[in-house]
Parts: C-alpha cells; structure tokens; sequence
C-alpha cells in the first residue's frame, strides 16, 4: 500500500501519530505537499463523511478521525503554505444569537477543514454583526450559521439581513443548519444553503464557495 494510501487508512481508523508520522515519511520519499493533501488526508476525510452520512459511522468516529487529520495538518500546513497551496475557500462559522449548543457546529468545522477549507470559528452565542465583521476581516467565501434550538433559529434571519445589508452582501454565501432547521426554513429566510448533517455541510460550501 503507498504511503498517501495508509495516511488515508490510518485518518480513518483515527490513529493521530501514525497520521502525523506517515506524512512526515511521505514528504521525505518526494510527495508534493498538495498530493499529500488531497490523495491521504483529504482523500480518508472523504470516505468518514460519506460514512456518516449514510450512518455507518456516528460522531465518536468522525471527531477521533477529525483529531487524526488534524494531527496530519500540523505537519503538512507550514509546507503547504510554502508550496502556496491555497485552501478551497475561507469559512466563518458560529452558533446564532442565544444558542450555547456547540458540539454539532464544532463537527461541521472538523468537516469543512477535511474538505480543504480554512475555518475561522466566531464560537457560540453570536450576534450576525459577529459574523459579518469575521467574514469580511477574512475574506470569507462561505458563512456557515448553526442553531439547535427552535426559539433560537429564528437569529438565523438576523445574520441573512445582516450581511445582505453589508458591504458583502450578494457575494459571501450562507449556509445553515441544526437539529430543529430545515430546507423550507432555509428559503424562508433567504439563506443559501441547508445541510442536515456536517459530512453534507461540507459538500454544500465546496458547491456555494466554486
Ligand atoms: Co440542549 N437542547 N439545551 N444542551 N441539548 C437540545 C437541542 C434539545 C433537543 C433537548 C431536548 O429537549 N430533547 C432541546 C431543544 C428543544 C427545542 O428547541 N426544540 C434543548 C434545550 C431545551 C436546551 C436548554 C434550553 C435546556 C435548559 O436550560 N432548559 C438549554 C439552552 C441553552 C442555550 O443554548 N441557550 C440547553 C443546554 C444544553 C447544554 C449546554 C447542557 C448542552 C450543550 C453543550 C454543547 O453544545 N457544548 C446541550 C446538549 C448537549 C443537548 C443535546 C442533548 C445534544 C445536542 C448535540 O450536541 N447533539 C440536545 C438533544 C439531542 O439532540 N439529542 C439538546 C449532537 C450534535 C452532533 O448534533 O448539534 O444536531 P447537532 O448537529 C448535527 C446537525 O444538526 C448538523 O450537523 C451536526 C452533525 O451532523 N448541524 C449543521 C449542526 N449545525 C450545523 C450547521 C450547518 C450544517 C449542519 O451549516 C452551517
């Protein structure tokens, strides 16, 4: 089996310093770093999520995965930013306006960095003016909002009038998603994207950040 090919098997079955080991051994044998991304780390991320969709999977196994491609991460990102391998976009995530619920929203950043984003994480309890300042101090090209109770994912509105109304409006997309958040709620507030679940939230902001 090749090297990126056991970075993919070792990611999946959550073993962090095998991970971080084997990506050291791969740029030592020559691997471009941007191989190393897309063809081990990335390629192993991929399959957890679409296990996770299809619930052969379940959180412990994508968090102890998460925490292996991270491990993977710290070795590889100072190459990366050498070879200038830029990330597939730039998320700001955050839970709404009175919501404390962060764990669901937390797994949706560890997907969203497996699927190549760089993710800037505002945290919980967050007023849409919070995501509008860290979206536009970086650049953002995906604003990612979650909810998990019915009383607060009405703030979701909140934060789609508040960057439709700023300077970025029209340009940064908006995704959402929580337990009680659904499609129909999705375009009743003019946000635009639903994901049920964070292996989905990440294909739904490669497909709103192309
Ligand atoms: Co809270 N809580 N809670 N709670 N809590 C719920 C959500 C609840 C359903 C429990 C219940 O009554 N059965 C209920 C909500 C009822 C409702 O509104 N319909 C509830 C309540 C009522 C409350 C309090 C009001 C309780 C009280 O104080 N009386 C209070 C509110 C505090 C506040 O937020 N202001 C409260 C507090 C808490 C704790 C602090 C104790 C704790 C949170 C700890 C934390 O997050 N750090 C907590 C917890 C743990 C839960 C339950 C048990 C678990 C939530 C969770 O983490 N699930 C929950 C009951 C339950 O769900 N069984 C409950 C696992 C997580 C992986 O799933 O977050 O759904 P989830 O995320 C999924 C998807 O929804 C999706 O992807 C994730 C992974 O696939 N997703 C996105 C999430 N965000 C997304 C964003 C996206 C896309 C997808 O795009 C941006």
């Amino acid at each position: 089996m090749s090297t990126l090919d056991q970075i993919a098997e070792n990611l999946m079955k959550g073993k962090a310093k095998d991970v971080a080991a084997l990506v050291e051994q791969a740029l030592k044998e020559g691997e471009q770093p941007g191989n190393v991304l897309t063809n081990g780390l990335l390629k192993g991320m991929g399959v957890i999520g679409e296990r996770f969709k299809k619930n052969e999977v379940y959180v412990p196994e994508v968090l102890i995965a998460a925490r292996a491609m991270k491990a993977g991460m710290q070795i590889l990102q100072p190459k990366l930013t050498s070879a200038g391998v830029k990330p597939v976009g730039i998320a700001v995530i955050g839970t709404v306006k009175g919501d404390l619920h962060d764990i669901g929203k937390n797994l949706v950043g560890m997907m969203l960095e497996g699927g190549g984003f760089k993710v800037i994480d505002i945290g919980i309890d967050a007023e849409p003016q919070k995501f509008v300042d860290a979206a536009i101090a970086n650049n953002a090209s995906v604003i990612g909002v979650s909810a998990l109770l019915t009383t607060t994912m009405t703030n979701m509105k909140a934060v789609v009038d508040a960057v439709k109304a700023s300077a970025i409006g029209g340009k940064v997309k908006i995704m959402i998603g929580g337990a009680p958040v659904t499609q129909a709620f999705c375009d009743e507030i003019g946000a635009n994207g639903y994901a049920p679940d964070a292996a989905s939230a990440a294909d739904l902001a490669k497909k709103l950040a192309a």
